[in-house]
């Protein structure tokens, strides 16, 4: 190879490198997505997909249950799983898959009946396969659990709301789901562990 056949191959390669590069940061980019109506301020199911008939019907603005207050949403609108179909209804809600990015840390807001089994909020796989989950306790009242997701950083992955309970407390609630925003617990506080 000449010196200057080799020159135009380096300029070439340089030229291509160039080209490439931006392209394929914007198609990584342009595959990642965030969770859709998160919080339900659509004031519908907007971007959830149902099963049975647990929720359907249940995105309300009631900051109360009619005999008791308050539920505390975030904004106006949230999940109440009661609201449809009464503790007897039973059914699924699933998010559209979304990707996990920023701190990995993935919150919701969850109340309504304690059952690890039959009541659940989950973050899962895109095939269903369940990372992490929380039940309600017993109380109407969102309380914030926070799941560390960040060895699954960069997956899509799905949040999940199951009811497969009919007696009393038979319903889930949820709102105001948190991808990647959350911070990372300090390593460094006592009572947590490194990891
Ligand atoms: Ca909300």
């Amino acid at each position: 190879m000449t010196r200057s056949s080799l020159l135009r191959l380096l300029l070439a390669l340089a030229i291509c490198l160039g080209l490439t590069s931006p392209l394929m940061t914007q198609t990584a980019s342009a595959n990642e997505t965030t969770l859709s109506n998160p919080g339900f301020e659509s004031g519908d199911l907007r971007g959830w997909t149902t099963t049975g008939t647990a929720f359907n019907g249940s995105v309300t603005d009631d900051p109360g249950w009619g005999w008791g207050c308050c539920f505390n949403q975030q904004g106006s609108y949230h999940l109440w799983g009661f609201a449809a179909g009464g503790d007897a209804a039973t059914g699924t809600v699933t998010s559209e898959p979304f990707t996990l990015t920023g701190t990995g840390m993935v919150s919701v807001l969850v109340s309504g009946g304690r059952n690890d089994n039959d009541l659940y909020a989950a973050l899962t796989t895109l095939d269903g396969s369940v990372l992490h989950k929380a039940t309600g306790t017993d109380d109407e009242a969102y309380r914030r659990v926070t799941w560390d997701a960040r060895e699954h950083l960069g997956k899509q992955l799905r949040i999940t709301l199951v009811d497969k309970a009919t007696g009393g407390w038979g319903h889930i609630n949820l709102d105001d789901v948190r991808v990647g925003t959350d911070p990372a617990p300090d390593p460094s506080r006592r009572g947590l562990a490194a990891h």
